[in-house]
């Protein structure tokens, strides 16, 4: 390991606080984060940090967290240093990582928001805000102008609380300024998320000023990205299992996969970016095809053992997929359903891609819980599954799997597992598909009414009759037999 990414010893008794190390580079900022979190640093922030070794450059990061300060309290006394603990199958590896040169807290301070990524020294501005960040229907990708963000946002110019807000308003400042405007950078989990993001803020920014939608449409760039890494949320164990291994208490560490991916539109702002070429970055004239075959291969099945093994009573997806009804369950959503419709990218085999899937999710060491994962069903699952039932419904393709899915997720939303015990479901929409599913008395009516959020499910999805019958028996299953005896039928 070279040196400078060695931890600082220090007594693990009474372990000191990890810091930076003196003399670490400092370079300026060129890019500002939105939605600091765990993924991000554990997957974007490193390859920067990598591209600035091989090449140089002053793409220091500044993270903002829109809601939360403990992101910020946690790395600040560690002047940003942090730990990324690479979790393999035959042990942990853990690297300091430097490239973080400070951290806002949006709700505290919209103006240091607003004043950082107005800065001229900033040529990208890069986002992890989930899929519910974008403020958009996921169902047809369009601004969601009722949105209680977007209306505060209009009218708050100077302290938005939305991404959307923030990206536009800080444009509107550096056009008036005079200055280039800055690459948005997109890295959620969405299909076209540059064209999504790109077509969020024009429509903010249409109700701005036209002026200002021009300058954008014209000056602005919004290349799409694939991303790529499992990134479970850091438990408390973790950081007391890091301290004899760093010598220092690291409050905020990420915990990794090997496993990495970044493909990325070449499409910047005057060819501004930090040399990702160096460090593995695939550079792609289109990325939609790359972002398929991830959103639909991993995160499809992610989202679909999250809810089977959920409900089977799971706790992690390496415990799911330890199951063999639901590994051959898995494997049978891929082979059958989720790859014949797929196009393959340049120069990838979809076998060896899933067959490299299933290994990932069977790393013991990572312990992704299905309960995170089942996180903002209501956002995910167009991209992820309604998209190929949707296609394969009209080639006269199976979706037999994929529906017990959006079966499993209408269960799940009901908020109340196998055993009888409540659901801590996380959801945007929670509230309404509890009260949904609650109206319902029987299978059919509990189908039908959760079919009727037209944000998720479009209107000629949720009337083709197929899926509705398929919906309802599997529901019936689940609720009469639960998740592992539905399968099995499945299967047999
Ligand atoms: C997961 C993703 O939480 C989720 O919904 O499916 O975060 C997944 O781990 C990443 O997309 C992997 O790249």
């Amino acid at each position: 390991m070279p040196a400078d990414h060695m931890h600082p010893a220090g007594a693990s008794a009474n372990p000191q606080r990890l810091r930076r190390p003196e003399g670490t580079p400092r370079p300026l900022t060129g890019i500002v984060h939105l939605g600091l979190g765990a993924f991000y640093r554990a997957h974007g922030a490193i390859y920067i940090e990598e591209a600035m070794k091989a090449s140089g450059g002053d793409w220091g990061i500044v993270g903002v967290s829109l809601m939360r300060p403990d992101q910020r309290d946690a790395l600040a006394p560690q002047d940003f240093a942090y730990t990324a603990v690479e979790l393999g199958p035959e042990g942990e590896t853990p690297r300091l990582i430097t490239v973080l040169n400070g951290v806002l807290v949006a709700r505290e301070n919209p103006e240091a928001v607003l004043k950082a990524l107005s800065d001229p020294q900033v040529k990208i501005v890069s986002l992890t805000v989930t899929e519910k960040g974008y403020c958009h229907e996921p169902s047809t990708g369009r601004l969601n102008r009722d949105h209680p963000d977007i209306r505060h946002d209009l009218a708050h110019p100077g302290a938005p609380v939305s991404a959307i807000g923030y990206l536009v308003w800080a444009l509107e400042r550096r056009r008036a300024a005079g200055h280039r405007p800055f690459t948005v950078l997109c890295c959620d989990n969405l299909p076209d998320n540059g064209k999504v993001v790109g077509r969020v803020v024009r429509e903010f920014a249409e109700a701005v000023s036209p002026d200002l939608a021009r300058w954008i449409e014209a000056e602005c760039a919004f290349p799409s990205t694939m991303v790529d890494r499992i990134v479970p949320a850091t438990k408390p164990e973790d950081i007391e299992k890091l301290v004899p291994m760093i010598g220092a208490l690291d409050l905020s560490p990420v915990m990794h996969e090997p496993f990495r991916q970044w493909v990325v539109e070449d499409h910047f702002v005057d060819g501004l970016r930090p040399d990702f070429g160096a460090v593995g970055v695939e550079l792609v004239e289109n990325v939609t095809p790359y972002e398929h075959m991830k959103l639909r291969c991993l995160n499809g099945t992610h989202s679909s053992l999250a809810y089977l093994g959920y409900l089977a009573g799971k706790e992690t997806i390496a415990e799911t997929v330890a199951d063999p009804v639901l590994k051959s369950f898995c494997t049978r959503l891929w082979n059958e359903e989720i790859t014949p419709g797929l196009k393959a990218p340049p120069g990838v085999s979809l076998n060896d891609y899933t067959a490299a899937l299933l290994k990932r999710y069977s790393n013991p060491a990572i312990r992704h819980r299905t309960w995170q994962i089942a996180m903002d069903g209501s956002q995910k699952l167009p991209q992820r599954i309604l998209g190929t039932i949707a296609e394969n419904l009209a080639a006269g393709r199976p979706v037999t799997g994929l529906a017990l899915a959006v079966a499993a997720w209408m269960r799940y939303v009901g908020g109340v597992d196998e055993k009888g015990n409540a659901i801590d479901v996380r959801d945007p929409l929670a509230g309404r598909l509890k009260e949904l599913s609650d109206a319902g008395a029987t299978a059919h009516d509990k189908v039908k009414s959760l079919l009727s959020v037209r944000e998720i499910f479009p209107e000629a999805l949720a009337g083709n009759a197929v899926l509705q019958d398929l919906l309802i028996t599997h529901y019936q299953s689940l609720q009469d037999k639960g998740a592992l005896n539905t399968i099995k039928d499945l299967q047999s």
